[in-house]
């Protein structure tokens, strides 16, 4: 997902409060990532990997927390792609 694109999603999820909560953040991995291997994955470890990422603590991501989120998600596509595991990615 390119920058813009990334915000955008993110504001159709997160809504007014502009915070994805695990439960909009599993809404939108369902709705927006077509690879249903890393969908599975992601979904899987939903609230692992928001715990990680949320570093204010609030169980929330804000935009900034979430733009780590992107990252990983680009990294399982990459090695996906390139047909490595993504067992070792987290
Ligand atoms: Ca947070």
């Amino acid at each position: 997902m390119a920058c813009e694109e990334v915000k955008e999603k993110f504001k159709k999820y997160a809504g007014e409060d502009e915070l994805l909560s695990e439960a909009e953040f599993k809404k939108m991995v369902e709705n927006e990532v077509g690879n249903v291997r890393i969908r599975d994955r992601v979904l899987k470890h939903a609230s692992k990997i928001i715990k990680k990422r949320d570093t204010d603590g609030d169980g929330k991501l804000s935009f900034e927390e979430f733009e780590n989120c992107a990252r990983l998600m680009k990294q399982l596509k990459d090695k996906e792609k390139k047909g490595e595991p993504l067992e070792d990615s987290e």
